[in-house]
């Protein structure tokens, strides 16, 4: 039987081949439906077409099914000793931060929302590697879904506060109200090993930026007083480099990880690129992070360091301490 098909479903046709998003073919396909000539001939591509719609429309609801990868932009494994990211108000200074010490390419504008997605980048505390993540601006009326769940499980959430702004007190506490209303429990620093145990999130730290701009010193001062109850802050200038080394420093301190070099026996140890363990990693566990066969294999090790003498002999058990050199035997 003769389909009659007319040259506007031709049209419709061809706009749904050549349609480039799934919106784009869901209005062709129902173009097609309404200038198909509806009679019996038609009856088996007209089914065809509805079945057509109707898994698109699913498709475009539920857009994992058939393996769609669905790229969640704020998944951003952790690298080096630690993850850092950077949360603060539009136009705060974070990208201008990131891009001063990591060799991201960030966008930094003199207008806000300059950035529209996170980006990663790694900086150094001396020879540490501590991953700082560039985020896009929050307010309180708009934090994505999916930035919520990448502050939980960083280990430092950074707050950033510009001391240009004249509401910087308010700032600060938007920044606390809107982890507070997240339920992202930051905890300070307080060197207390019990409390650290049972921490659940991120630690929080304050970072006020564009120290170099008039004024910023009283408003700093100000602000440390007012803000009695905020975890601990420093003032920073990205454009200067003002207090980026302090920073550095106590994120470092802040990731509680210690810096071990190896050294083959009887040659120089390699002191360029240090294993970050957590603080209290033994001998034992060193090894593990070398490999799992010389974990199974060792024997003893020789240390240097400022806890210990020179070359001393050491078991599996051993506790190390930041920037000891480890001779591994096995
Ligand atoms: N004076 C001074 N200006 C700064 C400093 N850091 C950033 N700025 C300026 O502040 C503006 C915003 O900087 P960005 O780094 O893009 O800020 P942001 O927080 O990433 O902005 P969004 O991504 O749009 O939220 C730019 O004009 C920067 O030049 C600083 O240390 N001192
Ligand atoms: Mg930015």
């Amino acid at each position: 039987m003769p389909l009659n098909l007319t040259p506007e479903y031709f049209e419709a046709d061809r706009k749904y081949r050549q349609a480039g998003s799934p919106a784009e073919k869901l209005a062709g396909l129902q173009e097609m439906l309404s200038t198909i000539p509806k009679h019996k001939g038609t009856e088996k591509k007209q089914a065809d077409i509805k079945r057509r719609i109707s898994e698109l429309k699913q498709e475009m609801a539920a857009p994992k099914k058939r393996g769609a990868a669905v790229i969640d932009p704020y998944h951003i494994v952790p690298q080096g000793a630690g993850q850092v990211m950077l949360l603060g108000l539009p136009n705060s200074g974070k990208s201008s931060i990131v891009g001063k010490l990591t060799k991201a390419s960030v966008k930094i504008t003199d207008y806000p929302y300059g950035t529209p997605f996170p980006v990663p980048g790694m900086a150094y505390y001396q020879d540490a590697p501590i991953e700082l993540v560039d985020l896009p601006p929050v307010t309180p009326e708009h934090v994505p879904g999916n930035m919520v769940n990448a502050l939980r499980n960083t280990d430092i959430v950074m707050l950033i506060i510009d001391l240009t702004s004249n509401s910087v007190l308010e700032d600060a506490e938007t920044l606390l109200d809107i982890l507070n209303q997240k339920e992202i429990n930051i905890a300070a620093e307080d060197g207390n090993e019990e409390s650290e145990d049972m921490k659940v999130g991120p630690e929080g730290f304050i970072v006020c930026t564009k120290a170099d701009a008039p004024g910023a010193a009283d408003t700093f001062t100000a602000l440390q007083e007012l803000c009695t109850a905020a975890p601990d802050m420093l003032k920073i200038s990205a454009h200067t480099g003002e207090g980026l080394d302090e920073m550095m420093k106590t994120l470092f301190e802040m990731l509680d990880v210690i810096r071990i070099y190896s050294k083959p026996p009887g040659k120089p140890a390699d002191m360029e690129q240090p294993f970050v363990l957590p603080a209290g990693s033994t001998i034992g566990e060193l090894a593990r992070a070398i490999h799992k066969d010389v974990e199974t294999n060792l024997k003893y090790a020789r240390i240097w360091g400022e806890q210990v003498f020179d070359g001393q002999q050491v078991h599996g058990q051993h506790i190390l301490h930041d920037r000891d050199i480890v001779e591994i035997h096995v």
